[in-house]
């Protein structure tokens, strides 16, 4: 099995061990600061209406996989209903209670435009992984339970990491390998105290590598192969 085989494991005995609490006690963990599931599936729709589908969106990142693996490029979103429970719509995860989004992959679903900082997707507080290509404010970062980000192999992705702090994000796998996210690696890097999985493989990050990164004491995978780093 890949390493990445082996992470997404983790990640999936992790939102199963986080979603444990349900069998001694019915009520969501999240409950206090969760929308209505219904307000969290007109959101996603909002939130489709930003983009067009448009097959050369996907062209070069999700072809070169499908020479390797399945083939996964397709309009995920063309599955999406109103008026039907979004849990049940292609690229939607769902807590196990149903109650909530906690997962959204749309990477090769073909989607063409950009996500601005109004985004109804913000409100979808209880999403724990996201994996989409588009440009990205930099408020993804500040999801409150956001817990995986992999923008991987979106090579015309640009975006730069936030300067303030993360203290309060319980983010533990950030992968931004092959795109063109850029600038310095801030010391608020050190910040991700549950970051045990960070690849900056051919992105386009410059400076050095910040001596915080020495406070992240659960990170166990970290890839920097072809980014000019000085220093290092
Ligand atoms: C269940 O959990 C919620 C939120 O964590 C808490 O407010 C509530 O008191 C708990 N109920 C019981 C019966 O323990
Ligand atoms: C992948 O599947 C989509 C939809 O089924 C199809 O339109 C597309 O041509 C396929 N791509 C490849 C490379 O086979
Ligand atoms: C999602 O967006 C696409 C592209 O704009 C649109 O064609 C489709 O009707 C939308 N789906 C829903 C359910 O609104
Ligand atoms: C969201 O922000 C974008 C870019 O700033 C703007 O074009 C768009 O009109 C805004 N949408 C809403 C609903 O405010
Ligand atoms: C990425 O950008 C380059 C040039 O800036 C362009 O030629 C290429 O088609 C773009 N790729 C995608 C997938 O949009
Ligand atoms: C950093 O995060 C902590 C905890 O969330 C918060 O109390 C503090 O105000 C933040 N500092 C800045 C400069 O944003
Ligand atoms: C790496 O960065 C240094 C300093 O900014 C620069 O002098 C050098 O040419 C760069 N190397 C490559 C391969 O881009
Ligand atoms: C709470 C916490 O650890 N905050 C730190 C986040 O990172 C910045 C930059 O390294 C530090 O100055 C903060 O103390």
């Amino acid at each position: 099995m890949t390493r990445d085989a082996w992470v997404f494991l983790f990640l999936s005995l992790l939102s199963f061990l986080s979603a444990m609490p349900l069998f001694v006690n019915t009520s969501s963990p999240y409950s206090s600061q969760r929308p209505s599931h219904a307000s969290e599936c007109d959101a996603l729709l909002q939130f489709n209406q930003t983009f067009t589908i448009s097959r050369d969106a996907s062209a070069y990142n999700c072809d070169f996989r499908n020479f390797f693996w399945a083939n996964t490029s397709y309009p995920k979103t063309a599955s999406w209903q109103k008026g039907t429970d979004c849990c049940s719509w292609d690229g939607v995860t769902c807590h196990m209670s149903k109650d909530y989004v906690i997962g959204l992959d749309l990477s090769c679903s073909w989607l063409r435009g950009a996500l601005h900082s109004n985004s109804t997707l913000f409100s979808l507080r209880n999403l724990q992984r996201l994996n989409l290509a588009g440009t990205f404010p930099i408020s993804i970062f500040h999801l409150p339970n956001l817990r995986s980000l992999a923008l991987t192999y979106n090579f015309n992705l640009t975006g730069t990491l936030p300067h303030t702090n993360w203290s309060s994000s319980p983010l533990v796998r950030l992968s931004l390998s092959y795109t063109k996210f850029h600038g310095p690696i801030p010391d608020s890097v050190g910040n991700l105290t549950s970051l045990e999985y960070l690849a900056l493989i051919d992105s386009e990050f410059t400076g050095s590598l910040p001596p915080t990164i020495g406070n992240l004491d659960r990170l166990s995978f970290l890839a920097l192969g072809g980014i000019n780093l000085s220093g290092t």
